[in-house]
């Protein structure tokens, strides 16, 4: 009997939970660190905010700090949500503060969790469903689907706004604007591609660059340096922080 329970535990709520995400007002596409500041916010805001990342651990390229080393840099400006979501941190040199990478990933995703955010792993956007116009949800696969080349059809999920926040790939951007043909609100009109290194003008511009590029379509993280074509910045992820909430903060805008 015990057996069974546990298997109809699972497969009960997962199924449950599964269907109350079917309809959303955001789908975010890609679980780093700005993805996840975007679920948080949201679902802090009462949205209704499911987030889909491909791998089996969301959390994107902060959980190895860089080259591994696992700690973190963080300048002044991103340090209120550093605090928000209660990482310890040390601070280091000229507004400059460190954090322990596991231990700031982790929170993140317990944070955007606990505040109502609903996250699916193992599943891998291929797609966008497209409506008058209008990007309008997201097809999902599961990876393990996607990465054994299986001819299985996906499933569709419906919401008001979807954030690509794929990290450098913007997959989601390039799968709107090459399978429609359409002109995105970039300075190429397509997806330009990341320019090379520059610390100071990429934080910059990723914050910049985080909006609408397309009715129903926003851009947060690596993916707005992607697909506006301005410089990566290497490893500092304030920019990325500060790009999940101010991607939430102007759906919550529209969504009033
Ligand atoms: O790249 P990533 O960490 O996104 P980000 O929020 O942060 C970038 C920083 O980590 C770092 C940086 C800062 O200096 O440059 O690189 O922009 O995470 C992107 C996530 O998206 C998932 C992928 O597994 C990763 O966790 N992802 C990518 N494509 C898909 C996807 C897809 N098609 N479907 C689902 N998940």
């Amino acid at each position: 009997m015990i057996e069974t329970q546990i298997s109809k535990g699972i497969i009960q709520t997962y199924f449950n939970k599964l269907e109350k995400n079917l309809s959303l007002d955001v789908a975010i596409v890609g679980g780093g660190p700005s993805g996840i500041v975007a679920a948080y916010y949201l679902a802090k805001a009462g949205k209704r905010v499911a987030l889909f990342d491909r791998k089996l651990s969301p959390g994107g390229g902060m959980w190895g700090g860089a080259m591994m080393f696992n700690q973190v840099v963080i300048q002044k400006e991103a340090m209120d949500i550093i605090r928000e979501f209660g990482i310890s941190y040390e601070p280091f040199a000229d507004d400059l503060f460190t954090v322990d990478s596991i231990e700031s990933t982790s929170s993140l995703l317990y944070h955007a969790v606990h505040a109502g955010a609903t996250l699916f792993n193992c599943y891998s956007v291929e797609d966008v469903i497209f409506k008058e116009e209008k990007v309008s949800g997201v097809v999902v696969n599961w990876t393990p689907v996607l990465r054994e080349g299986l001819h299985v059809d996906p499933l569709n999920v419906l919401a008001k706004f979807v954030i690509d926040g794929t990290g450098h790939d913007s997959e989601i951007s390039k799968v709107v604007a090459r399978k429609n043909g359409i002109r995105l609100a970039t300075p190429t009109g397509a997806v330009a591609g990341e320019r090379s290194l520059d610390v100071v003008e990429g934080e910059r511009a990723v914050v910049e660059g985080t909006k609408e590029i397309y009715p129903g379509l926003y851009v947060c993280g690596m993916a707005s340096s992607a697909v506006s074509g301005t410089p990566r910045m290497g490893p500092i992820f304030g920019g990325m922080l500060m790009s999940g909430k101010k991607v939430a903060d102007l759906i919550i805008d529209r969504l009033k």
